[in-house]
């Protein structure tokens, strides 16, 4: 089900979708009886429930490495690039954070993620992990924001790479069915 967080509208905000997600945020997973929010959680899930498709490669240290590079966009990267902290800085601080605070924290993170990305053709190799699953919407929100991605060579072409597959062009926000 479609939940937009868009202003003026935010159904992540409404009482109906609080009643499913405390945290008020998106993504959420309905799978029967199953009901989460937390995307690493989600990604966990889906790998234990449908075994088929490995995303977490099973032998170390590339299991760690790949949790690691995860970790530093769920932990890290995101939280403060997300929606409601650009607002309160708009709203407290009369300031625009889309220019700079987007763009430094994002070239920090990724000056890292770099550094531990090995070589392709995706993040990890020659396989999709987990670490492309959540590359790929912090890298479609870089460039929403017109990050300069010049020194992240290894991370552009991941998800260059990832962006051909059927899977990322059926999950990519402009190809959902409330797009707009
Ligand atoms: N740690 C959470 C973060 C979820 C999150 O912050 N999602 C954003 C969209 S990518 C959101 O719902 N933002 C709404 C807001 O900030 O009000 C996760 O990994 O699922």
């Amino acid at each position: 089900m479609p939940v937009s967080l868009a202003p003026g509208v935010s159904d992540h905000r409404n009482d109906a979708y609080r009643a499913k997600n405390p945290q008020m945020l998106v993504p959420f997973l309905e799978d029967g009886d199953v009901a989460i929010g937390q995307s690493m959680a989600m990604l966990e899930y889906i790998e234990e429930a449908y075994p088929s498709i490995r995303l977490l490669p099973k032998e170390q240290p590339l299991r760690s490495q790949v949790r690691v590079f995860c970790q530093a966009i769920a932990c890290d990267i995101h939280p403060i690039l997300n929606l409601r902290v650009l607002q309160y800085i708009k709203s407290e601080f009369d300031a625009d954070p889309t220019a700079d605070w987007y763009r430094h924290w994002t070239q920090e993170g990724f000056k890292a993620l770099e550094q531990l990305s090995s070589d392709g053709p995706f993040t990890f190799g020659g396989q999709v992990t987990l670490a492309d699953c959540v590359l790929v919407p912090q890298m479609y929100n870089a460039r929403r924001f017109k990050v300069d991605l010049d020194d992240f060579p290894k991370l552009v072409a991941a998800v260059n790479n990832c962006n051909e597959l059927d899977a990322f062009k059926d999950a990519a926000p402009d190809n959902q069915a409330d797009a707009d």
